[in-house]
């Protein structure tokens, strides 16, 4: 599969703008997600989990009981490109139905 190439700092923050919560920061798309608890965190994670493996696009992130941290970026690329934005949307519509 081609990979896309690296958005431009520019690019990056006028997309941004369609991503309510999520920051740029060090290279990558970063949003910390909080759920009322464990199940629901783990949930969205298991979620995010298979439309992950479908985009062949994976998130960094971290869980701590009911808060799950992510950082996307595009590692083969060397930045952020229009993966790491489907995937923060994929999260994005994911994160509502787990509410
Ligand atoms: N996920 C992320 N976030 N960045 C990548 O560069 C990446 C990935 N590369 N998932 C993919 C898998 C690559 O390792 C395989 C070989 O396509």
């Amino acid at each position: 599969m081609t990979r896309p190439s690296p958005l431009s700092p520019d690019q990056v923050l006028e997309r941004l703008e369609t991503l309510p919560g999520w920051a740029f920061s060090d290279g990558a798309l970063r949003r910390e997600f909080v759920f009322p608890d464990f199940a629901d965190a783990f949930a969205f994670m298991t979620r995010v989990a298979l439309a992950a493996e479908k985009l062949d696009h994976h998130p960094d992130w971290a869980n701590a009981w009911n808060r799950v941290t992510v950082a996307l970026a595009t590692h083969d690329a060397g930045g952020v490109t229009d993966l790491d934005f489907r995937l923060a949307g994929v999260m994005q519509r994911l994160m509502k139905k787990t509410e």
